[in-house]
């Protein structure tokens, strides 16, 4: 089974996430930060990834910890659940838009770590979160998941479309890298005989 729990608890953050790969997307989870809990739902519901994630946050003190934190869970129990990677497809593509919006990502669970983000925002702040945290986020997620991950906003003008837009387009990339291609379900998509 391609399941993985993981707990990662410091003097920040305390979080509990379970995900299971071959899931439908389905998902129940509470950073304490209204706006990303709707990103991180976006995340399960087109990757079909099932999450479960509990994250206490010194939100207190600002969102930084909590939404990089989660980031760096939800890589660390990707690649868990992925073990050896034995079958997956290991590239994933897409392009989401959203209303005036369009934005792609990339992915190679290569297990070489590669952040790309290349998104700018209008305003500051979605919802309650500043903007500038969505670029930790993804950095941590592709650091902790060992992939390449390119995400970029090619054009839109509202902040909410175009941080939405990124999510969903990373999960479905993400759909496709990790599902098992049948034609080579025993053997790792590699020459170099690993990922
Ligand atoms: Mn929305």
């Amino acid at each position: 089974m391609r399941q993985a729990k993981v707990q990662r608890i410091t003097k920040e953050t305390k979080i509990t996430i379970s995900v299971n790969l071959d899931g439908v997307g389905k998902y129940k989870i509470n950073t304490g930060i209204g706006f990303f809990n709707h990103m991180l739902e976006q995340l399960s519901c087109h990757s079909l990834i099932d999450i479960e994630l509990e994250a206490i946050g010194d939100l207190h003190i600002d969102f930084h910890h909590t939404v990089e934190d989660c980031g760096i869970a939800l890589g660390e129990a990707i690649k868990k659940a992925l073990g050896d990677k034995i079958g997956i497809t290991r590239f994933g593509e897409s392009l989401v838009p959203m209303d005036e919006t369009l934005s792609r990502c990339v992915i190679d669970l290569s297990g070489r770590a590669y952040p790309i983000f290349n998104c700018e925002f209008k305003r500051d702040k979605v919802g309650e979160m500043d903007c500038e945290l969505f670029r930790e986020f993804f950095f941590a997620l592709a650091q902790s998941s060992a992939c390449n991950l390119h995400l970029e906003n090619l054009y839109g003008t509202n902040n909410h479309h175009i941080i939405e837009s990124c999510f969903k387009a990373t999960a479905r990339a993400f759909r496709q890298a990790i599902t098992i291609d049948e034609r080579k379900k025993n053997a790792i998509n590699s020459t170099k005989g690993s990922l």
